[in-house]
């Protein structure tokens, strides 16, 4: 593939012209014993996935498209921190290659959606399987990064004015840049991810996924070792303490920061 020379040391890329799926794909070989840091790059998927049975969406050729295995036997973070490590690498990939002044406007939103000026550049998913098995336990954390296209209201590198590149050159980014994070201590890695947050400290509607359309307002306060949001609301409990609210899976809309609420 153009670019796959430059794919650090180590990760077992595959390139696909088309699939349904990466996530689908690698989760499958990984049933089957593919081994740690195998990865699979389509140019175009024709049923790609988002978190809570969404649909991602990309021309062919235009985006990056890929996922990567972590086996439990190679590394100890749970699926949240291995997604959280990605979507920090895929922030800094983004960072690197923007103009300096949207590099200061990207940041991570919660849980790991990387934004350039509040627009979605790159979304992740991540499925585990066998969490505390060793031997057959497994993470497929998969990265869309919109490089060349975009749809209506998000962003992508060419948008922001970053100069042209190949998918393939962002994804050797995001691999050298999981290299330096996965070793990490959990600690580290959650101090990482947490400084590179853009949701912490703001004001934010979360819309949860709970089905009923159901939303809370706060501020988003903290995000917990399981990488559930914490939002503290306007409401205060029968002792007068702000309640709080822990948040598994939902959306996150940024409203205003703290200092203005
Ligand atoms: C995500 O879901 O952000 C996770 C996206 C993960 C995609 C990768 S591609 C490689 C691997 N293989 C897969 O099948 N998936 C992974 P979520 O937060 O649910 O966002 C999905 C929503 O974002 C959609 O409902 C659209 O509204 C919007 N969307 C779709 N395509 C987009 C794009 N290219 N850029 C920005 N937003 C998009």
């Amino acid at each position: 593939m153009p670019g796959a020379a430059n794919t650090p040391a180590g990760w077992r890329v595959r390139r696909v012209a088309e699939t349904g799926s990466t996530n689908d794909d690698l989760v499958r070989e990984a049933r089957d014993g593919a081994p740690h840091r195998s990865v699979i790059v389509a140019d175009h998927q024709t049923a790609g996935r988002g978190r809570l049975a969404r649909t991602w969406e990309a021309p062919p050729g235009a985006n990056l498209l890929v996922s990567v295995l972590f086996r439990a036997a190679y590394v100890a973070h749970p699926p949240q921190v291995l997604a959280q490590a990605v979507g920090v690498a895929a922030l800094r990939a983004v960072r690197a290659r923007l103009p300096r002044r949207g590099a200061g406007a990207a940041a991570l939103k919660w849980p790991n959606d990387v934004l350039v000026r509040d627009a979605k550049c790159a979304g992740i998913l991540a499925v585990g399987e066998r969490p505390g098995d060793r031997e057959r336990g497994f993470v497929v954390v998969g990265l869309g990064l919109n490089v060349g296209w975009c749809p209506e209201g998000a962003t992508s590198l060419a948008r922001e004015g970053a100069a042209a590149c190949a998918p393939a050159d962002v994804l050797a980014d995001v691999l050298r840049e999981i290299d330096g994070l996965e070793p990490l201590p959990a600690t580290d890695l959650r101090a990482t991810y947490l400084e590179s947050l853009g949701t912490l400290g703001r004001r934010v509607r979360v819309e949860l996924a709970t089905g009923g359309g159901e939303s809370v307002e706060g501020d988003a306060t903290d995000v917990d070792d399981e990488g559930r949001l914490v939002v503290t609301l306007a409401t205060r409990d029968a002792g007068g303490a702000r309640e709080r609210r822990t948040i598994d899976a939902g959306d996150v809309v940024h409203l205003r920061p703290l200092a203005d609420a």
